[in-house]
């Protein structure tokens, strides 16, 4: 019945990652896969997390459906988190807000709305990706196209290509952005920057959906939803899929949200309506359990002050790390120019590094990084920088030769 199917290549993230367990090399580091770890080189579980994973083991209420939108306790919390605690929209009652499965899913719930809504538009999504955001949207029905974003020369922002790109776009075009910790290039917009964007996205009518899966990892849990906010408050209609599985450690709860922020309470209501029918025929409702660690950690004052400094610590050791491999890099590979390392922010690092250089870190090294030379940089720890800048002055040093 099936044997015309294509064999699945598998995915670039996931199946490296599986290669690096495997691997035997004895100093192997995995710098694949978007996950924290801390400087022991084991993915926490944070205190604030436990807290209130003990609270639910002796908590003997039943495990019932949540309703299609999510637990409202953990709805308001995404508002407050990512909007901010006193702003106007939410008050106002204009974000409509659902619980969704992870940051993925809160993709793939606003990409089959918004094909409902606009069948007809492209999507246009960043230069490079993250390669599932191609794949999400074109699974619910749109066209993709890139935008550029990344200029290998400077390795920092196309900022002018980008935005010619985007003045050319036609009205009701979607535009999917990272408001902070650009996957896979670490390369952010200044707030400058962000000013002219939300010009061009209002004079041309366009619509925005911001994925904001690293809150807290490149400057601050409200730095980094600047730019959320500053089009909340230009007054733009955007989308906002966050995720929890990076800054609260959670990743196999499956935990994020959905926010629609709206003209109008009316109008919000209307899309609340549209996102639970998405829910319902898609999964019906999220997951108990992960809704109400999150709900327990950001509603309650103690344990919502623990979590925001165990993000600092996640955030504060990445600096330190690309600090670290800045200045080993300094030393051990001079005339290269490693200030990528530091003007790159969050969980990754664009090396711009060759197939063959990242075929030879990893046959000869054991270092794992995935063919677009994305760096994941949570994987480097006190133990492993040294030889991580011992294999890329190897590498780099050779090709120079
Ligand atoms: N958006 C972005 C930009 C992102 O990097 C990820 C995960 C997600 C959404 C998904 O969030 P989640 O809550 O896990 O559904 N990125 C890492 C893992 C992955 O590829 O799925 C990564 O890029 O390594």
């Amino acid at each position: 019945m099936f044997e015309h199917l294509q064999p699945y290549a598998g995915d670039p993230i996931f199946g490296l990652n599986d290669a690096f367990h495997r691997n035997t090399h004895p100093n192997k580091i995995n710098l694949t896969i978007g996950l924290y770890y801390d400087d022991q080189g084991r993915i926490p579980v944070l205190p604030s997390v436990q807290a209130v994973q003990r609270r639910l083991v002796d908590d003997p209420s039943p495990r019932v459906y949540l309703p299609m939108e999510g637990l409202a306790s953990y709805r308001s919390a995404v508002q407050r988190v990512v909007f901010g605690a006193d702003r106007k929209a939410v008050a106002d009652g204009r974000v409509a807000t659902i619980q969704t499965l992870g940051g993925t899913g809160a993709l793939k719930v606003g990409a089959d709305f918004l094909h409902m809504a606009y069948p007809e538009s492209e999507v246009w999504i960043s230069d490079p990706a993250w390669d599932n955001h191609h794949a999400i949207f074109a699974g619910a029905g749109f066209k993709t196209r890139s935008y550029p974003y990344y200029d290998p020369a400077t390795k920092g922002l196309a900022f002018h290509a980008m935005m010619e790109c985007l003045r050319g776009l036609p009205s009701r075009t979607i535009v999917l952005m990272h408001p902070c910790c650009h996957n896979p290039t670490g390369v952010d917009l200044s707030r400058e920057q962000w000013g002219e964007v939300i010009t061009v996205l209002q004079d041309r009518g366009l619509i925005p959906f911001l994925d904001i899966a690293y809150q807290g990892l490149g400057e601050g849990m409200e730095e980094d939803a600047y730019a959320v906010r500053a089009m909340v408050e230009a007054g733009l209609t955007v989308l906002v899929a966050n995720s929890f599985s990076k800054n609260l450690s959670i990743y196999g709860e499956r935990c994020g949200g959905l926010s629609v922020a709206c003209g109008s309470a009316a109008e919000a209501d209307l899309v609340l309506g549209q996102l639970k029918a998405v829910v319902r025929r898609i999964y019906s409702s999220a997951p108990w359990h992960g809704g109400h660690i999150v709900a327990g950690v950001l509603n309650d004052a103690d344990l919502h002050a623990c979590w925001l400094d165990e993000v600092a610590e996640m955030r504060v050791r990445m600096a330190e790390m690309r600090r670290q491999v800045h200045a080993q890099l300094a030393e051990k590979l001079p005339g290269y120019d490693a200030g990528y390392f530091l003007s790159q922010r969050g969980m990754f690092t664009y090396s711009g590094l060759s197939r063959e250089q990242l075929l030879a870190l990893r046959e000869r090294h054991g270092v794992y990084i995935i063919d677009s030379g994305r760096i994941a940089v949570p994987g480097l720890n006190s133990g492993n920088v040294g030889h991580f800048t011992d294999a890329l002055a190897d590498v780099i040093g050779e090709s120079a030769r």
